[in-house]
Formats: C-alpha cells, sequence, structure tokens
C-alpha cells in the first residue's frame, strides 16, 4: 500500500499538478521572447508584454541591460523566456530570466 502512495505522489509531481501551486507564490514575471542577445555589451533585446511598474502599457521590442553577463548564457535568440526587470541606476535592467515552460 505504501507503495502506491508514493507511486501516486510522484506522479502529481511529474505532471505538474503540484507545481502550479509553487509558481503562484512567486511575483510574477513577465512573457517575453529573445529577439537578439549581444554579449560585449551585456544587452539583450526582448519583446514583451505591458510592464505597468516601468510604464509600458503595451508590449514592444526594447534592448535590456542585464544584471549579470551569465543570464545572456541561459537563453537563445527564439528562446520565449519570463523575465523581470526594474530600473537599476537609472537603466532598464533584467533581473531575473528564465524560460517558459
Ligand atoms: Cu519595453
Amino acid at each position: 500500500m505504501r507503495k502506491i502512495a508514493l507511486v501516486a505522489a510522484s506522479i502529481l509531481v511529474l505532471s505538474g499538478a503540484v507545481l502550479p501551486k509553487v509558481a503562484v507564490a512567486q511575483s510574477p514575471l513577465i512573457n517575453g521572447q529573445v529577439t537578439k542577445i549581444d554579449e560585449s555589451a551585456g544587452k539583450i533585446t526582448l519583446k514583451h508584454g505591458p510592464i505597468k511598474k516601468l510604464d509600458m502599457n503595451e508590449g514592444m521590442t526594447m534592448v535590456f541591460r542585464v544584471q549579470d553577463p551569465a543570464m545572456l548564457k541561459q537563453v537563445k535568440v527564439g528562446d520565449k523566456v519570463r523575465f523581470d526587470a526594474d530600473r537599476v541606476n537609472g537603466q532598464i535592467t533584467v533581473t531575473k530570466i528564465e524560460k517558459a515552460r
């Protein structure tokens, strides 16, 4: 019986039934798509939806600075991503980025 419960729990986790609850608890990320990466400049171009906190009420394609150059290795052109951005020293900067699943 114990084994069956364990298998059932594993299936729940693998199917993602448990994961969405975790995601909801995090701060909402912005959906976007990578259109260009400039590693030497530490910049990324993202097509993105509205970002109310940065006064972008409509979606657009624009260049962002990245907080950490390593972020540019995690994604490639064409990837759909989820990211967060903020004004850092007056520059709009990606503070977090992950591939969308
Ligand atoms: Cu924008």
